[in-house]
């Protein structure tokens, strides 16, 4: 009778867990609308490929236009790219997209914690990203790139200052939430790329130097190449050529 009882267990437990990996799956690919050389776009392509997702990978041409069209903004009246569509979920704002596809498909929390002071450190980092790393990383190169404005030395101080925070945040970790790689270091290794693509000099800065060797290694099996750098080379390409 014991062996009856434990046959039914083993059995629930194995379904449970069918169930449960399955379930990890999306039914349908996620649709990306997305342009490779778009920083964040980069970071969401390179976090789908870590956690093994397959992506209909829709260009918006936002040079064309093609994110002001009345279908695009009924989907994302912000008019951003990345822009997320999980089976009519729809998504924007690249780290909330990192954050979701973790919770919805990761296979652990590795990239994402669920110990809740581990994940307000990536927290932290995702936060620090978005308002003040990238933020002024747009601040330098936005006039640069797209207006074609000469190099601006105060824009360039405030984004050393903000290298130099992230150099304090690596003392002591090899990644910039903890001992390994999460969702904040794939988001902010894209604005490395660009600065390495664009000959920016980050050196003065030894562990973020260190910490950037060691994370474009770790992505080398998630499209690093293809996704980040040549991204980064085209955006490259638009700045004027003294
Ligand atoms: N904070 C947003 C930034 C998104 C963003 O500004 N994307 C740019 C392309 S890199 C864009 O869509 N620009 C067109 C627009 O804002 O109209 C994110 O991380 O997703």
């Amino acid at each position: 009778m014991g062996w009856i009882i434990n046959l039914i267990i083993l059995c629930l437990v194995v379904s449970n867990a069918a169930a449960r990996s399955k379930s990890k799956m999306p039914t349908q690919p996620i649709k990306l609308y997305y342009l490779p050389p778009s920083p964040p776009c980069r970071s969401v392509m390179m976090v789908a490929r870590v956690l093994g997702l397959d992506l209909d990978l829709v260009v918006t041409n936002i040079m064309e236009g093609q994110h002001m069209t009345p279908e695009f903004l009924k989907m994302n009246p912000q008019h951003t790219i990345p822009t997320m569509d999980d089976s009519g979920f729809i998504l924007w704002e690249s780290r909330a997209i990192l954050s979701y596809l973790v919770n919805a498909y990761g296979r652990d929390d590795t990239l994402y914690p669920k110990n809740p002071r581990q994940r307000a450190i990536v927290d932290q980092r995702l936060n620090f990203d978005l308002g003040t790393l990238y933020s002024r990383y747009i601040g330098l190169y936005m006039p640069m790139l797209f207006r074609g404005e000469d190099y601006n030395e105060e824009s360039a101080q405030k984004l050393n200052e903000a290298l130099g925070w992230l150099n304090t945040f690596l003392d002591g970790r090899a990644f910039v939430a903890g001992d390994n790689l999460t969702i904040a270091d794939i988001s902010m290794v894209v604005t490395m790329t660009n600065l390495e693509a664009f000959g920016y000099d980050y050196s003065a800065h030894d562990n973020v130097s260190k910490w950037f060797e060691r994370t474009k290694k770790a992505l080398e099996p998630y499209g690093y190449q293809e996704i980040d750098v040549a991204g980064a080379q085209i955006l490259a390409s638009f700045l004027k050529k003294e």
